[in-house]
């Protein structure tokens, strides 16, 4: 798809955002929500690969970006606060200096603290270009993003990535909590990274969790948030505003006028 097509087919709304919970394990509370990119039936796995070659991953990342800060408005504006947002972004776009201001101006416009944004990257980025990598996380960082490593366990680069990058919160691969309970490498590998990442301050999501079992297995490991299946799928806007409204603390009354000079709540 050539740039004028892509901008067609965002422009008619070809193209959509989706959110996952993040559940913390300590209050059961909605913590935060992955936000995800859908473009029709189409999967993800096949067509964000795709961009990623072709460059198309830049626009679509901005559409992201855009919607999120006009979603997170919504949401403060009828239910008085908003969990954070992760958004995916791109090894290649993440090493962009270029994207990472582009980035922030987009957020400072829209007027959201950096605070309710965070951003995953997948260790495969720094596979793309580590030093790049290393100086984007530091200016997020110091910008107020949380930083994630997304995929955890599945990239090459392994612990120099953990200790050269600032990142906050490490998501731990799904892969491995399917393995809970069927292979001693999965058991010995969950446990570990929830002690690597306690004895670092970093924060402990485990990802795909899928039944009880597992639940119960990262809840007893010390893992402080969930993501996954058994908890909730990923959902289109109104559905997620809907599920927020049932399980968020409501903060202030619905659609007060002064809302919109006030500043944005975090959940
Ligand atoms: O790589 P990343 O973690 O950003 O991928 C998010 C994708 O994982 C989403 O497309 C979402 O549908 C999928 N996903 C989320 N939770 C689960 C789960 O419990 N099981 C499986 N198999 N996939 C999940
Ligand atoms: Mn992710």
């Amino acid at each position: 798809m050539n740039a004028s097509d892509l901008r067609k087919a965002i422009e008619v709304s070809e193209f959509s955002v989706c959110y996952q919970p993040r559940f913390s394990l300590e209050t059961g509370a909605p913590r935060a929500a992955e936000a995800l990119v859908r473009w029709g039936e189409r999967r993800p796995g096949v067509f964000i690969p795709e961009m990623e070659r072709n460059g198309n991953i830049r626009a679509v990342t901005m559409f992201v970006v855009q919607t999120v800060c006009a979603h997170i408005h919504r949401i403060q504006e009828n239910l008085g606060c908003c969990p954070r947002i992760s958004l995916n972004i791109s090894p290649v776009l993440f090493c962009d200096k270029d994207f990472i201001a582009n980035l922030r101006s987009i957020i400072a416009e829209q007027g959201i603290p950096p605070s309710m944004i965070e951003l995953e990257i997948t260790e495969s980025a720094v596979a793309h270009d580590f030093l790049s990598v290393v100086k984007s996380a530091k200016i997020v960082r110091e910008d107020g993003h949380d930083l994630a490593l997304d995929d955890f366990g599945t990239g090459f680069s392994g612990l120099r990535y953990l200790d050269m990058i600032p990142a906050s919160i490490i998501k731990l691969d799904r892969h491995f909590v399917g393995g809970l309970g069927k292979r001693k490498t999965c058991d010995v590998i969950v446990a570990s990274v929830a002690h690597l990442a306690s004895e670092t301050g970093m924060i402990t999501v485990a990802e795909g969790v899928e039944n009880r079992a597992q639940l119960k297995a990262v809840t007893d490991l010390g893992y402080d948030e969930v993501q996954g299946f058994l908890m909730a799928k990923p959902m289109p806007f109104l559905e997620f505003v809907a599920f927020l409204s049932k399980h968020l603390p409501q903060k202030r009354a619905a659609t007060t006028p002064q809302l919109h000079n006030c500043a944005l709540v975090s959940c």
